[in-house]
């Protein structure tokens, strides 16, 4: 393959999970290269396809909309009810493992945590909602936290709603909706946690969200376990931010 016609960059670094070993990362600046190298990976059995993302970052955490970074690039927001698998699908998405803090105890991810995907081009992971045991008080910061951030953020190009495919959709989800309608973003909801479900009872609830919605959104089938769809929330994720 001829790929020094690609800008490329290749370092060797310590294994940043511990082993002792080195790892050689290479880095590929061209989209094209990227993908011919993603399908190299996909191509050859025992090897995970390398991340699309390979500069991702996590940039900061904002407990108030005075501590958002600056408001430049384009961003694409990630929500969801607490414990439905936001961080799970994040880390799916950008193809790194604990990108994103997972956790099993609901209500974990109660900042608004921004990550860099390239240079100019950001995933926000919002807190979770509709967690019942966290006190009122709590939970109104929340709720003037997401206003905030859906009313400033001049650089949030698409909503990716994460939905648990066996409560299908909360009325915080629609209420949500109605957030992301109101600044006329574009949204997706990914039906996660679909291993959990027998492959026709998952066709089922994503008919029964797609017939709910119409077109006010688009909708898959995701598992972060299975790592199922994850293809496809990439390309979605990716038209968000080429707008
Ligand atoms: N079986 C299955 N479990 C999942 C899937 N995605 C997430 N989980 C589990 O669901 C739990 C919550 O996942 P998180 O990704 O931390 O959820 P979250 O929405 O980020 O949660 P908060 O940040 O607390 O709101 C964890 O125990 C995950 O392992 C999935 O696709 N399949
Ligand atoms: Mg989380």
């Amino acid at each position: 393959m001829a790929i020094a016609k690609f800008n490329v960059r290749v370092s060797v670094q310590d294994d940043e999970r511990a082993t002792g070993c080195k790892v050689l990362i290479v880095l590929l600046r061209d989209p094209e290269a990227v993908r011919l190298w993603s399908k190299l990976y996909t191509e050859f059995p025992g090897h995970t396809p390398m991340s699309q993302y390979p500069e991702a970052h996590f940039v900061k955490s904002a407990n108030a909309a005075d501590q958002f970074p600056e408001d430049t690039g384009v961003e694409v927001a990630v929500a969801g009810r607490s414990n439905a698998g936001k961080s799970s699908a994040i880390n799916v998405i950008v193809n790194r493992r604990q990108f994103a803090r997972t956790s099993k105890t609901p209500g974990r991810t109660q900042l608004v945590n921004f990550f860099a995907l390239r240079d100019g081009q950001r995933l926000v992971d919002l807190p979770g909602y509709g967690f019942a045991r966290v006190a009122e008080k709590t939970r109104r910061h929340w709720g003037d936290l997401l206003t905030d951030y859906f009313r400033v953020r001049r650089s949030l190009k698409g909503l990716l709603l994460i939905v648990d495919i066996r409560r299908q959709l909360t009325d915080y989800d629609r209420q949500m909706i109605e957030f992301a309608e109101d600044v006329d973003l574009p949204i997706h909801v990914i039906l996660t946690k679909a291993d959990k479900l027998k492959r026709g009872q998952a066709a089922k609830a994503l008919l029964e969200v797609q017939k709910e919605l119409g077109d006010r959104a688009s909708v898959q089938l995701f598992s972060a376990l299975k790592r199922l769809g994850e293809q496809e929330a990439r390309q979605v994720l990716e038209r968000f931010l080429a707008a």
